[in-house]
């Protein structure tokens, strides 16, 4: 017992001392405090670093997934170029308190935009934007600033040509890869649960020829890509304490893709009256007034939309539930490996909630159509 003891304190001194020698890496104004986990992304693992003094600077570390990110040098690329171009914008515009608007990752002292560890993990530190709240359900007056959040974020990257940009994860909204995935999955069985899920197989088949539309329409030269955010949650956003937005977080899937989906994402999270989760499928229905409001903010800021791209708003909702549905579900198949899971079903209590939401948006498709045409 007492040498079980002794080993806990030894990993625990190990690994304080091994994050104290991660955060000496990077290029901080001043000392920092005890880091404290935070946040509950499905994942990275992220700590806040607080400032040892009143009035310095807090850090926000991130350990980035690179099981998942595998080209880590152009992902920070990537968020590096954005942030830089969104905070030329916001000074060209006379903004003040620049730091709250856009994230501001912080060099190593070596120069580089992340460290890398001997033991193969990846390190980055933002500046961390203190008094703001994030939320996972939204109100109306929510829902409509975070349309304009969202459509000015895509409207300030509008002229940074995307091929500057890589796919941080390949494919990423790509359904038809996905369903690829998700066949695979299937087919090789890995966990040996395909044979319960006959009915969520069904559901998913039956609907992949129409949930390809964007593909089909973008070899077709109809449907452009524009540098999209890809992981548009609510719980992405950061707001004030005043109730405004302060600024976009999570860049990691900043990349080329179709606005529809943008907005879907967005909707799938925000326009549920139940959880992305939720045992209970009869609270899971399309919210309208959240619809309405976030429409009429990401409309009043995305002058850029061609006819079609508005068109498509609406699909854009119901292919990003039937993505996510085919991407848990393909979890759930491969046995867990993706998503952190909290019970073993979990994967398939979220695959089901997800097909329920899109039922659900598929009834509401032409109250959805009546409100895209309104704004
Ligand atoms: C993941 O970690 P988090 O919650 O920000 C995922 C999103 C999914 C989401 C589902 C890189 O995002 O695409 O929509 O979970 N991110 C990645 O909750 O796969
Ligand atoms: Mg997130």
């Amino acid at each position: 017992m007492y040498r079980f003891f002794v080993y806990i304190c030894i990993f625990i001194t190990n690994t304080r001392k091994h994050m104290e020698s991660i955060i000496r890496q990077f290029a901080l104004a001043n000392e920092t405090g005890k880091p404290r986990p935070t946040g509950n992304g499905l994942i990275n693992d992220s700590f806040v670093l607080p400032a040892k003094n009143e009035g310095e600077t807090s850090y926000f570390l991130q350990r980035i997934n690179h099981h998942i990110f595998e080209n880590v040098d152009g992902l920070q690329q990537n968020i590096r170029k954005v942030t830089e171009h969104i905070r030329q914008k916001l000074i060209a515009s006379g903004e003040t308190d620049i730091d709250r608007k856009v994230l501001r990752l912080i060099p190593t002292k070596k120069g580089e935009w992340y460290h890398r560890t001997p033991e193969g993990d990846y390190w980055r530190v933002y500046v961390c934007i203190e008094n703001a709240v994030s939320y996972d359900k939204v109100t109306p007056e929510l829902a409509e600033a975070a349309g304009e959040a969202f459509g000015r974020f895509q409207r300030q990257l509008s002229d940074l040509p995307f091929s500057e940009l890589c796919e941080s994860i390949p494919n990423f909204h790509n359904i038809e890869f996905r369903l690829r995935q998700w066949h695979e999955a299937v087919q090789e069985d890995k966990a040996g649960r395909v044979g319960g899920c006959a009915e969520l197989l069904r559901e998913i088949s039956r609907r992949e020829e129409e949930m390809c539309l964007a593909e089909r329409l973008f070899r077709e030269g109809k449907l452009p890509k524009r540098i999209n955010h890809c992981d548009t949650k609510v719980n992405n956003m950061l707001f004030g304490t005043d109730g405004k937005p302060l600024c976009i977080v999570d860049l990691d899937t900043v990349m080329p893709g179709f606005v529809l989906s943008d907005f879907g994402d967005f909707m799938r999270t925000a326009a549920n009256t139940g959880a992305e989760d939720d045992k209970d499928l009869s609270r899971i229905r399309v919210d309208m007034e959240i619809f309405t409001a976030y429409t009429k903010g990401y409309l009043k800021e995305a002058d850029f939309l061609t006819e079609t791209e508005k068109q498509l708003l609406p699909y854009g909702c119901r292919l990003l539930s039937y993505m996510q549905a085919v991407r848990f579900l393909t979890d759930y198949l491969n046995g867990d490996t993706y998503y952190k899971i909290q019970y073993p079903d979990h994967n398939l209590v979220r695959t089901r909630a997800q097909l329920r939401l899109l039922e659900e948006q598929e009834k509401a498709r032409a109250a959805m159509e009546d409100v895209i045409r309104k704004f």
